[in-house]
């Protein structure tokens, strides 16, 4: 864009046009041509905000990089920093292509495979999980993303992706070349708009304020089970299952919160839908101390650790003998953090 002599940004096209306007014609036009103008320019304006728009979503996109990293802390990666590691192109279809299934497209991307490398403690993991923006997520044994170039792709024959088709970060399978693949995974493996890679399971933590809790810390609470149906979305059994946990007033009481004052509290997952400012996940104090709400840790009949596959380690599930309206909010999973509000 160029600053024009009015003050206002415009795109060169217009200015150019203006130009040649000013300095080729000599007939003043009309009216209604100067309308035609004005509605073209504003539409060519309108389309680069739009391209802008987009650009700079995309532009804001960071990859978390959690569990067993090397260093053990988080790394976050920058768009800059993705297209840098973006070194794999695969010729593929598109497992979710449902309008030519025998498309192939070139995408671009960064294999798992060199994320393992540069990131992991591979010793300590089998597993990844991708978690996607919508709580989506789906884990791959780490031996086959050594053996497969599956990849975080970015760019789809050259162009970013777009987020219906699942951008700006999509987790492809080199199914035209391995078509075995397919077998072991299918479209369901394929994820959409992939925020977060974690190696392993996380070790179990949570933030209250300015406390923070351990595994260890919840341990010593009063333990609850519940044998119920669960509502979380994806990889889990659709029957009855067994969920091991705590309390959620009593761990807001370790934290030392006062549940007299407290009129509800906000609850935080990894997953950017469990994060919206706009549409918390808000649980009501009367209801806190009502039923049973759970921070649970463990699950099954051998009592095992949530995994991160399940969206462990820590997540959060309503007992059956709470209302409706409370046990029908969203599941949370990869719970990181309680805000009491006052
Ligand atoms: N982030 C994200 N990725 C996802 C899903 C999803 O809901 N969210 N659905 C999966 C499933 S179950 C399938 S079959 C394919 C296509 O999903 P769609 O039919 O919802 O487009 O994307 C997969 N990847
Ligand atoms: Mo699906």
């Amino acid at each position: 864009m160029v600053k024009s002599r009015f003050g206002k940004n415009l795109p060169l096209g217009i200015l150019v046009s203006m130009i040649a306007y000013l300095g080729g014609c000599t007939e003043t036009p009309t009216n209604a041509q100067l309308e035609v103008w004005r509605k073209e320019a504003i539409a060519r304006n309108a389309k680069i905000v739009a391209e802008e728009t987009k650009k700079k979503q995309q532009n804001e996109w960071n990859l978390f990089i959690q569990g067993h990293t090397a260093t053990g802390q988080t790394e976050t990666l920058n768009w800059s920093q993705l297209q840098d590691l973006a070194t794999e192109n695969i010729k593929t279809i598109d497992g979710n292509n449902i309008i030519d299934p025998t498309e192939v497209f070139d995408f671009t991307g960064i294999p798992a495979k060199s994320l393992i490398k540069k990131f992991a403690n591979q010793r300590e993991i089998t597993e990844i999980t991708f978690v996607c923006y919508d709580a989506y997520r789906v884990t791959i044994n780490v031996e086959d993303l050594l053996k497969y170039p599956i990849i975080l792709a970015i760019a789809k024959d050259g162009q970013p992706i777009p987020r219906q088709q699942g951008g700006p970060i999509y987790l492809i399978f080199p199914y035209s070349q391995y078509p075995d693949l397919r077998t072991k995974y299918d479209d369901e493996m394929w994820a959409f708009y992939v925020t977060h890679v974690i190696f392993g399971t996380e070790k179990a933590k949570i933030s209250i304020g300015k406390r923070e809790l351990n595994l260890a810390d919840l341990d010593q609470l009063p333990q609850v089970n519940l044998t119920q149906n669960v509502g979380y979305r994806v990889w889990w059994p659709s029957d009855q299952v067994k969920l091991y946990g705590v309390r959620l007033r009593d761990v807001l009481r370790l934290a030392n919160v006062n549940l007299n004052t407290m009129n509800s509290v906000v609850v935080r997952g990894k997953p950017a839908v469990h994060r919206r400012i706009t549409q918390p996940i808000e649980l009501a104090t009367e209801d806190i101390l009502k039923c049973d709400i759970l921070l649970a840790t463990r699950w099954g009949e051998e009592k095992q650790l949530i995994p991160a596959k399940m969206g462990g380690p820590i997540t959060l599930a309503f007992g059956d003998d709470c209302p409706n309206t409370t046990k029908n909010q969203r599941w949370v999973t990869f719970v990181e953090e309680l805000i009491p509000q006052l």
